[in-house]
């Protein structure tokens, strides 16, 4: 009868390490001491033995039940600390972990020309002026004198708005900083020293145009501004950003409707590692007569420069850049060398 009972302690043993989760373990119990369980199974039987057997057999079956309950509550204890450390391995924190961190931005090498013209100019006088992307046709072609017919003024060279001004008047995306100028010179009497930079749009895109580009104009009326003013204020612009003495200027003849007459600055190294050929930068000219009448001025009085540059360009040139199209692509591997 002992080994039974032994036999029977074993087999709730088993049972209770076999079941890895606490409905099962209660299951097991009621196996064996539940209400039909084998122990009370067992208990129940002695009604038909004798009183000295039963004294006996009670006394042994009590043991085992007393080893099976120790049995169960350890199994539980067990249990209980088995999930514990499941939680905590799932919930864990590593406190040892780097943060995310934010990573750190650069300004754009294009932003920084902006910036670094706006400083140069400033300490020489200039006033900075911001305006509209979207401009009427009459700012940005009429008043600076091009022909209503100009291929300029047409569907392939500019883009077009789908709306008017109010009044009918079609409406554009700037193709010059030109037109903030005009506003500014509308606003203004002479003497007039402004800079106006800002994005600009044309229907041109390949390797060396974008849809979307920046120029930086300058403007300087007075009673008596000429050439020799603008090819002082040019050299002295190009030495500031390129930073070294070291290069030299050259005006040739062109053509532009709203200067007359007009030039084409060429730049060239002198020294250094990038000394050797003339590099075209601005175009320039003297204000057409015109175009200082649509100013609201009179061109018997007044008499000054335009002159008119590509920020990518004059980005490329500076840090050697050799494609246009890096500037717009926004490639973290271009755009971390300015940070
Ligand atoms: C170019 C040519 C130029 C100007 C821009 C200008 C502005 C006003 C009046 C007269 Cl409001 N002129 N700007 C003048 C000459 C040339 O730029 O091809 N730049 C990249």
């Amino acid at each position: 009868m002992a080994t039974d009972l032994d036999r029977l302690v074993d087999e709730a043993h088993t049972a209770f390490a076999a079941a890895t989760q606490p409905a099962a373990l209660e299951d097991a119990k009621a196996r064996f001491l539940g209400k039909s369980g084998k122990i009370t199974e067992r208990l129940k039987a002695l009604a038909t033995l004798t009183p000295e057997l039963k004294r006996e057999m009670g006394a042994s079956i009590n043991i085992a039940k007393s080893a099976i309950e120790q049995l169960l509550v350890q199994r539980r204890e067990s249990l209980a600390e088995l999930h514990l450390n499941e939680q905590l391995a799932a919930e864990s924190i590593d406190v040892t972990l780097p943060g995310r961190g934010r990573s750190i931005g650069a300004i754009h090498p294009v932003a920084r020309t902006w910036m670094r013209i706006e400083e140069i100019f400033r300490s020489i006088g200039f006033d900075f002026a911001e305006g509209p992307e979207i401009e009427t046709d009459w700012y940005n072609f009429t008043a600076l004198n091009s022909p209503e017919n100009h291929p300029a003024r047409s569907m392939q060279d500019t883009f077009y708005v789908d709306c008017n001004d109010g009044a009918g008047r079609p409406l554009v995306l700037r193709t010059h900083t030109s037109p903030m100028q005009v506003r500014y010179a509308r606003m203004h009497r002479p003497p007039i020293k402004v800079i106006a930079i800002g994005r600009t749009y044309r229907v041109d895109s390949d390797a060396t145009h974008s849809p979307m580009f920046h120029q930086v104009e300058g403007l300087w009326l007075d009673d008596n501004i000429s050439f020799a003013d603008l090819k002082a204020v040019y050299t002295n612009f190009l030495r500031c950003f390129f930073e070294t003495d070291a290069l030299a200027l050259r005006f040739r003849p062109s053509y532009f409707p709203f200067t007359e007459p007009s030039a084409e600055i060429d730049m060239m190294f002198t020294s250094g590692a990038r000394k050797g050929r003339w590099l075209e930068i601005s175009g320039a000219g003297q204000v057409h007569p015109d175009v200082i009448r649509n100013f609201g001025h009179d061109p018997q009085q007044t008499i000054g420069f335009a002159f008119g540059s590509g920020l990518e360009r004059l980005t490329m040139l500076r840090y050697g850049v050799d494609d246009l199209r890096l500037f717009f692509e926004g490639d973290l591997r271009f755009l971390r060398q300015f940070a």
